[in-house]
């Protein structure tokens, strides 16, 4: 039998910064009624692939889509729903932005991923990690919105937790310091925001259900934007950028001049 992650809600921004440093996630719990559960669903059914955006739509068990801001306006609010975006530009500072929306739907079949991180940005001895006065910056984070009641057979996103603190990526290793990898087993509308160091997979879908999941990858502004296709390709839809907010502009590149502008 898997283990379950322990998800447990924060209170407040504080504290949510502070699981990211110590948990490296937080959770949050309802972050979405059940009419936008729906209502993100049905955008996400009405997807097609888009080749130039790197779209993955080609195997049976898995359609993956990238730019989902830019495909339907059902996906605006969640560039900076409530609680998570305060805790996005804490964490990666007021001028942090979205680098990737991906509304992704994995089937019957989908295969066990292994366990990866998104991104290690540097890479440490254990011990110098352990220092604390060592406190690498929170360069990527990614948002989970789950759309299904998770259980098992339906493939969740696996987490090893404590191992962003290890320095490292998973070289072979299934567990970190006796922790193995946990199960996220929340309810359709929970999130997760996580950071890249996270040791985590995707999961097996044995089930005979399809899960939806919308991935929201904020960052630092250093880091750049993968909006796909490059070299003056990828032209946002005027009718989406109509009805951006000013904050919704900003996290997709209207930024004021910084280093390197
Ligand atoms: O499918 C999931 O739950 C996680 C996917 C993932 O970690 C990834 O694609 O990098
Ligand atoms: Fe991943």
């Amino acid at each position: 039998m898997a283990d379950a992650l322990r998800l447990v809600p924060q209170p407040d921004l504080a504290s949510r910064v502070k699981a990211i440093q110590d948990d490296g996630f937080v959770y949050f719990p309802s972050a979405m009624s059940s009419a936008e559960i729906a209502e993100l669903r049905s955008a996400m059914d009405r997807l097609e692939e888009v080749p130039e955006y790197f779209d993955r739509v080609h195997e049976s068990w898995s359609r993956h889509f990238n730019n989902a801001f830019n495909r339907d306006e059902a996906f605006l609010k969640y560039l900076d729903k409530p609680g998570i975006i305060e805790l996005a530009e804490e964490i990666h500072g007021v001028d942090c932005h979205i680098i990737g929306m991906t509304a992704w739907i994995t089937g019957p079949g989908r295969p066990e991923q292994t366990l990866h991180v998104d991104y290690l940005p540097i890479s440490l001895p254990e011990d110098i990690m352990q220092d604390p006065r060592v406190n690498i910056p929170v360069f990527i984070t990614t948002a989970h919105y789950y759309l299904d009641d998770m259980y098992e057979e339906l493939g969740p996103t696996k987490f090893v937790p404590g191992s962003h603190l290890s320095g490292s990526g998973p070289r072979g290793e299934v567990e970190w310091k006796g922790a193995g990898e946990q199960s996220i087993l929340c309810n359709a509308g929970d999130a997760v925001i996580f950071r890249s160091e996270v040791w985590h997979r995707g999961s097996a879908n044995t089930s005979d259900q399809e899960r939806y999941l919308l991935q929201v990858h904020y960052a630092q502004r250093m880091i750049t934007q993968k909006f796909p296709p490059y070299l003056n390709r990828f032209q946002f839809e005027e009718g989406i950028l109509a009805q951006l907010t000013p904050r919704q502009r900003r996290l997709l590149g209207e930024h004021r001049s910084s280093n390197y502008d």
